[in-house]
């Protein structure tokens, strides 16, 4: 199934597909790739004790598509993020050829530094021209944008798996575009990537509503899966650790 967004940002002549954990084994594959993932982990890890799985996406541009605006994809939390963290760690991979033509990506090298406000020039602007099967990796704050699909018949189609700190509100509601019924059919490192787990003590536990003695409370959501999971979280934290982990 095929959506046709008919937006600004999003573009007219460009299609999108979500949902890519649920519709795609080579997507699962894809997300957790070992090198993107030390990557993620050593560049987010100064913000968060891990991180998520927190948007997918196959994007194809088509001939006729005009450039994107230039945006930094932090701005979907609107603005609250201080600048000092950053939220984001973006992966395009190119299913077909990116050429300047057919719309590879806008990207403004160095644009994480910059003042917010500040406009890049021409020639500030480089283009992820990149081979069919080449990854392109980069941060929720640097500047960037499709690019414009001057091609007579050439679909320009990426592949977008972002991953954020666990801490934050994901972009794709993965509980739903990855529902537990779904979710049980895949590996369990792929349900923990996506929020099938928790971070850090508390955040994201569950307790089974179906559970009429009440078991089953406050415990990690890879116990709809399997039998009761213990992870390095499950007991309970002495109060000098409390604190420590309440500030940075
Ligand atoms: O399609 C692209 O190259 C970039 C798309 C993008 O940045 C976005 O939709 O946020
Ligand atoms: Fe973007």
């Amino acid at each position: 199934m095929m959506f046709l967004v008919e937006m600004t940002l999003p573009g007219f002549k460009t299609k999108r597909v979500g949902a890519l954990i649920a519709r795609s084994e080579a997507c699962r594959e894809l997300a957790l790739n070992s090198l993107i993932n030390e990557v993620s982990d050593k560049y987010l890890s100064p913000y968060c004790d891990g991180y998520q799985l927190h948007f997918t996406s196959a994007v194809c541009i088509g001939p006729g598509e005009s450039k994107q605006i230039l945006h930094r994809d932090r701005g979907i939390w609107g603005g609250y993020l201080p600048r000092k963290v950053e939220p984001l760690m973006s992966t395009i991979w190119a299913v077909t050829d990116f050429t300047r033509e057919n719309g590879a990506t806008q990207i403004v090298p160095g644009s994480h530094l910059w003042e917010k406000d500040r406009i890049p020039t021409d020639n500030e602007i480089a283009y992820a021209e990149m081979k069919a099967g080449s990854v392109l990796l980069y941060t929720g704050t640097v500047l960037h944008g499709g690019g414009e699909n001057i091609s007579k018949k050439d679909i320009r189609t990426g592949i977008f798996l972002h991953y954020a700190l666990n801490w934050l509100r994901q972009e794709e509601n993965q509980y739903l575009s990855c529902p537990p019924e779904i979710a049980k059919g895949i590996s369990p490192e792929i349900r923990s990537l996506i929020g099938y787990s928790k971070g850090g003590y508390v955040l994201g536990f569950y307790s089974d509503p179906s559970d009429k003695n009440a078991e089953y409370e406050s415990v990690s959501p890879e116990n709809m899966f399997t039998d009761r999971v213990f992870d390095e979280y499950s007991a309970i934290p002495n109060s000098d650790e409390l604190v420590q982990k309440s500030t940075k």
